[in-house]
Formats: structure tokens, C-alpha cells, sequence
């Protein structure tokens, strides 16, 4: 499974990022206990195991803080981890480049090389909302993921749209091989009576 699934055994580690704000710890709660809780900033991370079907990894999922003052410690988090979902804040247009920035910047380090990414595209629930191709776009996904497993899932954390979908997206990717990822998505979208262009650009957008 290469480097992908070096690190996917019976457990798996999953690290939420994001800016501060974006949902991440609404969404963590929303999954464990199906519950929408009042958050406050986190301090240092928040850490639930979520369960999954037989076939798959239980998860371990770390969610850590994303103030700006934080940020530098996210590097500690990378070595052990299978999957990465970073969480945007959708409606939040002001702060799109400052996501853009992060984002880019934790996927070049070396310890998260070939790692899937899911982008949860949060606050979908919101109007005006940046939709999941818009902020593929303004996020540069295309160019910034070249030669690593990912997905843009839009979803809203406080009416858990979208969430576990994005999860099982995530554990998709991580036990599956980037070239065969690629060849499904082909398949089913020729099944589909889609073009070749039209499968090409889809994979280009990883969606
Ligand atoms: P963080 O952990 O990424 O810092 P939080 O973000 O989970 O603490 O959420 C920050 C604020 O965004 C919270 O509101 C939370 O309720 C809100 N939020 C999170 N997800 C959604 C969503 O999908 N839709 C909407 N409308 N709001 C969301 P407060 O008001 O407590 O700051
Ligand atoms: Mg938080």
C-alpha cells in the first residue's frame, strides 16, 4: 500500500486541522455523540475514538487547536497520522486565503507526504456559502494535492450533513491505493455515461 498504508493498521490516526472557527470541534462531538455542544476555543487538542464498520480502522481522531499561536504545534501531530481533514469555514470568505495559506503549508511537510486529505467544506447550513467547486478553486486543491488521495465533501457540523460521509471518504482513501482510487472513480462515471473529459476533469477536482 506504499506509504499511505505504511500507517493504517487495526487503528488508525485521523488529525483535524483547520483555521480556529471552522467547526472543528462541533463536528467531533456531532460524530461521537451526536450531539451539538457550545464549543470554546480549544486550548491544546481534543482527542475521541469514533468507531467504524469490521472491515475498517477504528479511529483515533485528534482534534487540535487552530489559533493562530497554536499552529506551530501541529507539526507534533504528523508522524502517526493515516489520514488528514482539514475544516473551512465556507461562509467565512475573509479568512479563505489565511485557510489557504495553512493548508498549504502543512501539506508540504515531509511526514505528511502522500497522506489522503478530505477538505470538509463546513457551513454549508449558512447562506452565501462558498459551494465545494468554488473553494476547491480559491484553495488551488488541484495543483497543492498532485500526487496524494483527496476529496472536497461539503457539510454542516451543527446538522451533521455531510460529516460521515466525509469520514468514510477519508477511511476510503486511506485503504485504498491512489491509482486505484483513481480507476473507480473512472469506472463508475463511464458506467455513468460520463465523457472521458468530463472523468478527467472530475479527477482533477478529486470529486
Ligand atoms: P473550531 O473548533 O474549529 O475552533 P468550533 O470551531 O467547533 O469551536 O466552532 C466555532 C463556531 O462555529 C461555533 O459557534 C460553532 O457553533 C459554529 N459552527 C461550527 N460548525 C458550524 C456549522 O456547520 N454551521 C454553523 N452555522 N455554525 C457552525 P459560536 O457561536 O459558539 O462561536
Ligand atoms: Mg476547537
Amino acid at each position: 500500500m506504499g506509504t499511505r498504508g505504511s500507517k493504517l493498521q487495526k487503528q488508525a490516526q485521523i488529525l483535524i486541522l483547520g483555521l480556529d472557527g471552522s467547526g472543528k470541534t462541533t463536528l467531533l462531538y456531532k460524530l461521537k455523540y451526536n450531539e451539538s455542544v457550545v464549543t470554546v476555543p480549544t486550548v491544546g487538542f481534543n482527542v475521541e475514538m469514533l468507531e467504524t464498520d469490521r472491515n475498517s480502522p477504528s479511529l483515533t481522531v485528534w482534534d487540535v487547536g487552530g489559533q493562530k499561536r497554536m499552529r506551530p504545534h501541529w507539526r507534533h501531530y504528523y508522524s502517526d497520522t493515516a489520514g488528514l481533514v482539514f475544516v473551512v469555514d465556507s461562509w467565512d470568505q475573509k479568512r479563505l486565503d489565511e485557510a489557504r495559506k495553512e493548508l498549504h503549508r502543512v501539506l508540504k511537510y515531509e511526514s505528511l507526504r502522500g497522506i489522503p486529505l478530505v477538505v470538509l467544506a463546513n457551513k454549508q447550513d449558512l447562506p452565501g456559502a462558498l459551494s465545494p467547486d468554488l473553494l476547491c478553486l480559491k484553495l488551488d486543491l488541484r495543483r497543492v494535492c498532485e500526487g496524494r488521495a483527496w476529496f472536497i465533501q461539503p457539510c454542516s457540523a451543527t446538522s451533521g450533513m455531510g460529516l460521515e460521509e466525509g469520514f468514510r471518504r477519508i477511511i476510503y482513501l486511506m485503504k485504498t491505493p491512489l491509482k486505484r482510487t483513481q480507476e473507480d472513480i473512472k469506472v463508475k462515471m463511464r458506467s455513468k455515461g460520463f465523457s472521458i473529459t468530463a472523468v478527467k476533469q472530475l479527477l482533477l477536482c478529486g470529486r
